[in-house]
């Protein structure tokens, strides 16, 4: 069974915007929700990458504007409830000191996915460093500066450990991503 939602903006403050779909799986179990927050709601176009490459593997999600410096309360709440509330993995992006990630991390072991944003001042190292440099114990796993599409598969490779229909899913998108390098690799000399 699947219901979409197609709109994950805006998120009135408090509310629950709730995306993708919710594939029943075998054995009548339901797929776990990926959780995206982000810093700001200037933070869009990284996450829409996100939210599109969840949608494209049939992923559920949840996207929030929470802050680690504006709405801490709100962020240490959902990341402590994120659990019971059905979540498997969550995704933070933020930009500038990008405390959001380790935040979210701090309250929470479910795995945390970090995207640093690029910002105008550091061109995203400030954000990259903050994310990354967590210390001992808290672990946040951080992708590329800006790097939304791969959160989303790294995402969804952590579901896929346990669920053999999005193992399928990832596999046929690796051999499809192979399969337009090797005709570009088949183009090249026609370009030279
Ligand atoms: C961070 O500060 C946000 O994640 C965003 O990347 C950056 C700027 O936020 P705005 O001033 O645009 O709201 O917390």
């Amino acid at each position: 069974m699947f219901a979409f939602y197609d709109k994950m903006m805006p998120v009135p403050a408090g509310a629950t915007a709730l995306c993708g779909c919710f594939p029943e799986r075998e054995g009548g179990n339901r797929m776990k929700k990926v959780g995206i927050v982000m810093g700001s709601d200037s933070d869009l176009p990284v996450v829409r990458k996100t939210a599109d490459q969840l949608k494209t593997l049939g992923i559920p999600y949840e996207a929030h504007v929470f802050s680690a410096h504006r709405t801490p309360v709100q962020a240490r709440d959902f990341a402590l409830n994120a659990r019971k509330n059905g979540f498997g993995v969550i995704i933070a992006a933020a930009g500038m000191a990008a405390h959001l990630a380790g935040a979210i991390a701090a309250n929470t072991t479910l795995p945390v996915i970090g995207i640093p944003c690029k910002s105008a001042a550091l061109d995203g190292m400030d954000a990259l460093l903050a994310t990354v440099m967590m210390p001992k114990g808290i672990p946040v796993a951080t992708v590329a500066i800006d790097g939304g599409a791969n959160a989303a598969l790294l995402a969804a490779q952590i579901l896929a450990v346990e669920d053999a229909a999005l193992c399928a899913k990832l596999d046929a998108k690796r051999a499809s991503d192979a399969k337009a390098v090797l005709e570009k690799d088949a183009a090249i000399l026609e370009k030279l």
